[in-house]
């Protein structure tokens, strides 16, 4: 008797691991710059070696999202635009806390660059945020001051996504705001953790993965999508 045809799965044929991404999902690939790899002004240790990671994920998603640091010369997050301030001191500015850090991704440099071996050509928005000098932007999604948006929930939600694969530099900081963030925004979200990087001051590694699994952030492995 002849078995009935299984149905077309909702998702990519591709994946082998145990989670498909659907065709409303989007890998975001957040901060994979100069900057933020080995000779950059605000290197993440093993930073680079997420670039092999994204590049296989990205073969089977549909939907690539990018984003890039991207600030002005003599920007509020920049140590050196506080007088008797050191990289890695935390001011209070209008927002409430901001981590000082080395001037990193100005705008037009090469620090600022996307990584070089990286291979989105089919990626299909490069979202730039840290652009108001007064206003630093970890999160993809929204600004600093928690009201200035980015633009990226509506354009998501505009394509119809539901889910959101975040990757990218770094782990504590841009990747872990950016993931709290598109929770709050009504995307499943996931974090890959192997495609990801820590700069880890303080513990704040950890203290992130708390806060992120608190949001409901689900954590796993590249291998959960590609297999091993
Ligand atoms: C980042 C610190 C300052 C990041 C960006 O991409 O995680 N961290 N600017
Ligand atoms: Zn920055």
């Amino acid at each position: 008797m002849p078995d009935t045809p299984p149905s077309p799965l909702p998702w990519s044929e591709h994946a082998v691991g145990g989670i498909r991404p659907a065709e409303d999902a989007v890998l975001l690939v957040v901060d994979v710059q100069n900057g933020f790899v080995d000779g950059g002004m605000l290197a993440v240790r093993g930073g680079a070696e997420v670039v092999p990671v994204i590049n296989r994920l990205a073969a089977i998603f549909d939907n690539i999202v990018l984003t890039q640091d991207w600030h002005p010369p003599g920007h509020a997050s920049f140590a050196s635009s506080h007088a008797g301030r050191k990289p890695y001191e935390t001011v209070q500015l209008d927002y409430g806390d901001q981590v000082l850090w080395p001037e990193h991704c100005v705008q037009g440099t090469a620090d600022a660059e996307l990584h070089a071996d990286l291979e989105l050509t089919r990626a299909q928005l490069i979202i730039r945020k840290g652009f108001h000098a007064g206003i630093d932007s970890y999160s993809a999604f929204e600004e600093a001051d928690h009201r200035t948006s980015t633009g990226l929930a509506g354009y998501l939600q505009q394509r119809r996504i539901r889910t959101v694969f975040v990757t990218g530099l770094a782990t504590d900081f841009c990747v872990a705001w950016t993931a709290m963030d598109a929770r709050k925004a009504g995307f499943d979200t996931y974090v890959i953790e192997d495609a990801t990087r820590a700069i880890d001051l303080d513990g704040s590694l950890a203290a992130a993965w708390t806060r992120m699994q608190a949001c409901g952030v689900l954590r796993i492995q590249s291998a959960d999508i590609l297999g091993v």
